[in-house]
């Protein structure tokens, strides 16, 4: 099949029976005017071949194959490292519908400012067409995209993250529905120009049209910013789907944890970017949990979608880890470490001198706990410990990143690709606080969940661009990814509570917690990583019936002699430090929650300030 269009002849491979995808690719390649058009087939021998075309470009640098087999890394251009939030746009029809939390631009303003940026935006460059699922190939909870992009590092990173290649174009058939995804780095290249190692612009727009269901991305090359499936579809467009269609598509993780007697529960779990979401799903029980299993079915995205019975099935819509490096060792995440022995694309960590890859906190797995004597940056310069104490100079980028296929995960669960889903047992919102929120809160009830949630507040991280360490609100860990007004979306929760209780369903039970508490040496209290195992446990029991816990102004929580504390040293006093209740600190808190909820009064369900008051009544008491 083919259509034909000024100036370059679209030619579809024969698998390709769409005639809405040819069309597509015609007119945008007639607007980007790429210099040749390649179907992606998704095949090895095709990334083998992009991988080694970024080796000759300079994007790559192939590691040592004796220390990391099959294995590269790539450094960014060093203003293009992480999501760019303030250039992130919602363009419904409505302003209120994007709602206050998102950047708003009208539909057709949008499109008139995008036009000539996008106009001969790929000229001298080959734009690769990319058809890839979310979710299990045909599962009823999976949905497909096709991603045009200028950028090899896309359709590579793309092979690993999603189920990607020929096999999409026959589940799309000729009638199928695709989201349509347009990445450019935003860097044309005139004949004869020579091209740099990161392609992309200053200026960058990632736009979301909900209502056609379209994402226009332009001028990054990182993450998040031009990996389409990711946020960009499997969060803010799938958010809309979800809404319209009564399911749900969060930031969770999704883990099976399985105790000594050989039950298994399924949990899934929010947290923001760079808060030990990949850590937690990959956990290994410590001592003390003999018997015990966590099992990953994803780490960063969920779809969940309501069943006839009134349970919620999930699956994790992607098929890799784009995850943090910095951290990362055999004590924070061993199954990690394991999954990145080979076939791994590496992003702005460090260069050893004999070819592999270093980040900050792999001295911990050291012998000695020694740095390095020399690296390469990830900006190309000198770095040695002596640098680093002189100019606090980071060998990798702290929002530096690993993209591995999930199928490298030792602890990857026997459903992860199981196209019905797991059935989910509990939720879990996580925030990073220093101070105020305790280690673990159990909500009496769906509505008082979805108040924990919807007022969660956290420190940023390095995950986007902008200070990082400030607290702002970030209701179910969406906030960077809400694809509608975030009001609309609290009551979308509220409404699927009450159908499934009305199914006659048990709710899976929600629960709050912060690992990252302080203490007045700055430190962190609790030890997290595997010895959150004793918090999952606590859950578990409490799923079961069993757990046993105290109830407070907000929630119920374990006291000390209700968690297991075989294999780990901590003291009563170091609990009281994690769990302790401030009565101001709280008081404190609740302002910031009004503020929240004044910020989003437009529609915000009555439920929310009604458990607000009833949280201030029992403080006051
Ligand atoms: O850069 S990404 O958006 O893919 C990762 C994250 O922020 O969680
Ligand atoms: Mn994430």
């Amino acid at each position: 099949m083919n259509a034909a269009v000024k100036g370059l002849a679209v030619q579809a491979p024969v698998d390709v029976k769409n005639p809405k995808l040819i069309a597509w690719v015609a007119e945008m390649a007639a607007l980007c005017k790429p210099e040749r058009i390649e179907w992606c087939d998704g095949s090895q021998e095709e990334y083998d071949r992009l991988c080694q075309q970024l080796v000759d470009a300079g994007t790559f640098r192939r590691l040592n194959p004796a220390k990391r087999p099959n294995s590269y890394l790539a450094w960014s251009d060093p203003s293009d490292v992480a999501r760019v939030e303030d250039r992130t746009f919602i363009c419904s029809a409505k302003k209120e519908d994007a709602g206050p939390t998102n950047n708003w631009m009208a539909p057709a303003e949008m499109r008139a400012t995008l036009q000539p940026l996008f106009d001969g935006c790929m000229k001298g460059r080959t734009m690769y067409v990319v058809p890839f699922s979310m979710g299990p190939l045909g599962s009823p909870i999976a949905h497909i995209g096709v991603e045009l992009s200028d950028s090899p590092y896309v359709a590579v990173n793309m092979k690993i993250m999603t189920r990607m290649g020929k096999a999409v174009y026959d589940v799309l058939g000729a009638e199928g529905e695709f989201v349509p995804c347009v990445h450019t780095v935003g860097a044309p290249l005139e004949p004869g120009q020579k091209d740099v190692a990161w392609p992309c612009n200053k200026t960058k727009y990632i736009v979301h049209y909900p209502e056609t269901r379209e994402i226009w991305s332009y001028g990054s090359g990182y993450g998040g910013n031009a990996l389409l499936g990711k946020k960009c579809f499997a969060l803010r467009i799938a958010s809309n789907m979800g809404r319209d269609e009564g399911w749900l598509a969060e930031h969770m993780l999704i883990l099976g944890v399985t105790n000594p007697e050989g039950r298994k529960y399924h949990v899934a779990a929010a947290f923001p970017s760079a808060c030990g979401k990949t850590n937690f799903s990959m956990l290994v029980p410590p001592k003390g949990f003999e018997g015990w299993k966590v099992t990953t079915i994803g780490d960063d995205i969920a779809w969940i979608k309501p069943q006839p019975d009134g349970t919620l099935r999930a699956i994790n819509p992607e098929a890799g880890y784009f995850g943090v490096a910095p951290g990362t060792n055999y004590k924070t995440n061993p199954n990690c470490m394991a999954s990145l022995d080979k076939d791994v694309i590496f992003t702005n960590v460090a260069l050893t001198d004999d070819g592999d890859v270093w980040w900050e906190g792999m001295e911990a797995d050291a012998p000695g706990k020694e740095l390095p004597a020399h690296l390469t940056d990830w900006q190309g310069k000198d770095w040695t410990p002596q640098i680093a104490r002189e100019t606090g100079a980071k060998a990798a980028h702290p929002n530096a990143r690993f993209t591995v296929a999930a199928t490298n995960n030792p602890a990857l669960d026997d459903a992860w690709d199981d196209p019905k889903g797991v059935k989910i047992d509990a939720f879990i919102f996580g925030g990073r606080r220093s101070t105020t929120v305790p280690l673990v809160t159990e909500a009496r009830n769906w509505i008082e969940g979805v108040y924990m949630a919807a007022t969660m507040g956290s420190e940023t991280t390095a995950a986007a661009a902008g200070a990082q360490g400030v607290v702002r609100r970030d209701p179910f860990a969406m906030l960077p990814f809400m694809g509608y007004n975030m009001s609309d979306y609290f009551q979308h929760w509220l409404t699927l509570g009450d159908k499934l209780q009305a199914a006659g369903a048990k709710l899976p039970k929600i629960y709050t917690t912060n690992w990252f508490r302080k203490g007045e040496d700055g430190k962190f209290v609790w030890p997290g990583y595997g010895e959150n195992m004793r918090v999952l446990k606590w859950m578990i029991d409490r799923v079961e019936g069993q757990g046993q816990g105290a109830e407070h102004v907000f929630g119920v929580s374990p006291r000390y002699e209700d968690l297991n504390w075989t294999g780990l040293d901590f003291t009563r006093t170091q609990f009281d430090k994690v769990t302790s209740i401030d009565k101001a600190a709280w008081q404190a808190e609740l302002k910031l929650h009004a503020e929240l909820f004044e910020q989003l009064a437009h529609r915000l369900p009555s439920e929310l300030p009604a458990t607000k008051a009833a949280i201030e009544q029992r403080l006051a008491a």
